[in-house]
C-alpha cells in the first residue's frame, strides 16, 4: 500500500521532506501539495518531479485532494488550524514542531483527536530518532551510568533572520530539547528558568542571545541548555548526561580530522537539514510503516506537543519575570498510555 500524502507549507522544511519520500524512502507518493505562496507550491511540484495536484489551501486540500495523510511544514502559527482540519476529516498527520504555539491550541488538538477515537497525529521530533540520542537513551535505560543527576546541553545555530526573536529561542530553537531530553531522563519536568549572560555583537537588535535555560525534573534532575544562535562557526547539538557511576556524551558527527597547516582539525556542519538528515529520514519511514502496519502512528503523540508547549510557555514566562516558574501539566488520558514513541 503506498501512503497518499499532501504537503501544507512547501519551504525549507517541507521541500527536504517531499524530497526524501519521493527519492529516498519507501511506502509515500507527495499527490498534492499547497502553500499560501502558490508560487513556491508551484515550484516544488516542478523541482522534484511530482505528480502532485496543487491546491489553493490547506481546507482544499484535506476536502478534495485524496489524500491518506498530511503533512504539515508551514510556519507554526498556521499548525493548529491545519491539523483540525485534517482530524476533522480522518486524514493521518505528520506536523512540524510546534503542533500549535499555545498548550490551549495543544489541547484543543488533543481532544479532537481523542473525540475522533484513534491516533491520527505524529509531532516532527525528530531527535528522538536521531542515532545518538537513541544511543544515550539505551545506556540511560540500561542504568550503565547509574542514575543521571545533571545534563550540559548546548543548541548552536550559525546565524539567524532578522524576524527571529528573543521567545523563538524557546519556541523554535530550545522546543528540540524540551522534548528530546524528558523523554531521554524518563522524567517530567517540575521548573524552569532562564538567564541571559552577555550579548553576543552578532545578535541583530532586539534579540537576546544567547539564552541558558535551566529545567529541573520532577526527581530533580538539573539541566542546562545554552542557546545561541550567532554562534557563527556551526551547526552544533551537544548533550552530556552526568550519572552517579558515569558520564555520557552525544557523539560528534562523523567526519574525517586533518592535518594541515600546523593544525589538527575536523569540519562542523553548518546546517539542521545535514545534520539530522539520518534522523528525518528514519523518522518519516517510521510514520509510514506504523501507519501500513499498525492502522496509526506511534511516533511522538499530540501529548507530546502539549507537554513541549506547556514547558516551552512556562520558560517564556521565566524570560520575562527572571524567575523560576512552574511547570503544570494536566493528567495524562489513558489515550496517550503505551505508546511506543520512539524509533525501535
Ligand atoms: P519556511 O519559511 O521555509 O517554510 C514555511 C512555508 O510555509 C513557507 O513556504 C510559507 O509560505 C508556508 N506557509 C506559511 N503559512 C502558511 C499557511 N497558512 N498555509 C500554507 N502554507 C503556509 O519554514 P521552514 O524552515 O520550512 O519551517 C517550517 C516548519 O518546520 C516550522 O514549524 C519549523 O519550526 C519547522 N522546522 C522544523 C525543523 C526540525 O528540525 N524539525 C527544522 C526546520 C523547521
Ligand atoms: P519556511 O518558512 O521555509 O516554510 C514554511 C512554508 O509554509 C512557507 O513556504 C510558507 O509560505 C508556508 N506556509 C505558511 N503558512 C501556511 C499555511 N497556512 N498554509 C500553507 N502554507 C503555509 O519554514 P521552515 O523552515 O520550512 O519551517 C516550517 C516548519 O518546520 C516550522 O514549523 C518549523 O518549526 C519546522 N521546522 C522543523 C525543523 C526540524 O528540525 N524538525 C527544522 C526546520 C523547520
Ligand atoms: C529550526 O526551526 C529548527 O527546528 C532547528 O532544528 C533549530 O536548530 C533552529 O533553531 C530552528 O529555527
Amino acid at each position: 500500500m503506498t501512503l497518499k500524502i499532501g504537503v501544507i507549507g512547501t519551504g525549507a522544511i517541507g521541500r527536504e521532506h517531499i524530497k526524501r519520500i519521493t527519492n529516498t524512502l519507501s511506502g509515500g507518493e507527495i499527490v498534492a501539495v499547497t502553500d499560501v505562496n502558490q508560487e513556491s507550491a508551484n515550484q516544488s511540484v516542478e523541482q522534484y518531479g511530482l505528480n502532485a495536484v496543487v491546491f489553493p489551501d490547506d481546507a482544499t486540500l484535506i476536502a478534495e485532494g485524496n489524500v491518506d495523510a498530511v503533512f504539515i511544514t508551514s510556519w507554526g502559527p498556521a499548525h493548529e488550524g491545519s491539523v483540525l482540519k485534517a482530524i476533522e476529516a480522518g486524514k493521518y498527520v505528520f506536523c512540524e514542531k510546534p503542533l500549535a504555539t499555545t498548550a490551549e491550541g495543544c489541547m484543543r488538538i488533543v481532544e479532537a483527536e481523542m473525540k475522533h477515537g484513534k491516533k491520527l497525529v505524529q509531532v516532527g521530533f525528530m531527535r528522538r530518532y536521531d542515532s545518538g540520542y537513541v544511543q544515550l537513551k539505551e545506556a540511560i535505560d540500561n542504568n550503565f551510568i547509574g542514575e543521571p543527576l545533571m545534563l550540559h546541553c548546548a543548541h548552536r545555530n550559525p546565524t539567524v533572520g532578522e524576524s527571529y526573536s528573543t521567545d523563538m529561542a524557546i519556541s523554535d530553537t530550545l522546543i528540540h530539547e524540551i522534548d528530546v531530553l524528558h523523554w531521554l531522563v524518563n522524567d517530567d519536568y517540575k521548573s524552569v528558568q532562564v538567564l541571559f549572560p552577555k550579548k553576543n555583537k552578532y545578535a541583530h537588535q532586539g534579540l537576546r542571545d544567547p539564552q541558558m535555560v535551566i529545567l529541573e525534573t520532577k526527581t530533580g534532575i538539573i539541566i542546562n541548555v545554552e542557546i545561541s544562535v550567532n554562534c557563527q562557526y556551526g551547526y552544533d547539538i551537544q548533550c552530556e548526561v552526568v550519572g552517579e557511576e558515569g558520564i555520557v556524551k552525544l557523539p560528534e558527527v562523523a567526519s574525517i580530522t586533518y592535518r594541515k597547516n600546523a593544525a589538527l582539525g575536523a569540519n562542523i556542519l553548518m546546517d539542521w537539514k545535514d545534520r539530522f538528515i539520518d534522523a528525518y529520514d528514519v523518522e518519516l519511514q517510521h510514520f509510514m510503516d506504523s501507519i501500513r502496519d499498525n492502522g496509526e502512528p506511534n511516533g511522538p503523540t499530540a501529548w507530546d506537543g502539549y507537554i513541549a508547549q506547556v514547558t516551552a510557555d512556562a520558560c517564556i514566562k521565566a524570560q520575562e519575570s527572571g524567575r523560576k516558574e512552574d511547570v503544570v501539566l494536566k493528567e495524562q488520558p489513558d489515550f496517550y498510555k503505551n505508546n511506543l514513541k520512539t524509533a525501535q
